[in-house]
């Protein structure tokens, strides 16, 4: 396994809207085990193949608590089959806006289906926290942050943020 770099906003290529997947192979599953690691070692709760610059339509997620076993989940080509007529609100962070939050509105359930690193499709409805995550690396498939939900007030004093927080790192 290892240990892939994630891409920060403003980078163009978090604009990208990724492509599906066209053959599950032991190649896709060596990214969703990078993918994984890298995840846990950020740490996050999620993560989109294009936040390490690969253009695809997979995403990882695992919601366990540090001192819980863990339930990766391994989604592949994820397209929404039915949605939640009433939204929630809540408080979302990215790891490619890294140290930025902001309130984003979404649906409050969603159902997918997907294929998983076998390549068996699957079916997986989901409320709360992992709505909120499945959404979110679902944008980014399309080229879509958390910021892309919010005001563009509030959109561009993150943005602005981050562009001096980077200033700084390298500056020291
Ligand atoms: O680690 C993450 N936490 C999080 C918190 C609230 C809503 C969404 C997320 S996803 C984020 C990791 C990430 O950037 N995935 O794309
Ligand atoms: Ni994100």
């Amino acid at each position: 396994m290892a240990l892939l770099p994630i891409i920060h906003a403003p980078d163009p290529r978090l604009k990208v809207k990724s492509a599906p997947v066209e053959k599950v192979d032991a190649s896709i599953a060596k990214l969703l085990d990078d993918m994984l690691q890298t995840m846990y070692a950020a740490p996050g709760i999620g993560l989109a193949a294009i936040q390490v610059g690969v253009p695809k339509r997979l995403l990882v997620i695992d919601l366990a608590k540090d001192d819980e076993p863990k339930q990766p989940l391994k989604i592949i080509n994820p397209e929404v089959i039915d949605l939640a007529e009433t939204d929630k609100i809540w408080e979302e962070g990215c790891l490619s806006l890294p140290e930025q939050y902001a309130e984003v509105e979404r649906p409050e359930w969603v159902e997918i289906k997907y294929l998983d690193e076998t390549g068996a499709e699957r079916r997986l409805k989901a409320d709360g926290v992992l709505a909120v995550c499945l959404q979110h690396e679902m944008d980014h498939l399309d080229g879509i942050l958390f910021v892309d939900h919010i005001s563009a007030v509030k959109r561009n004093m993150i943005l602005r943020k981050l562009v001096k927080q980077r200033r700084m790192k390298a500056t020291g």
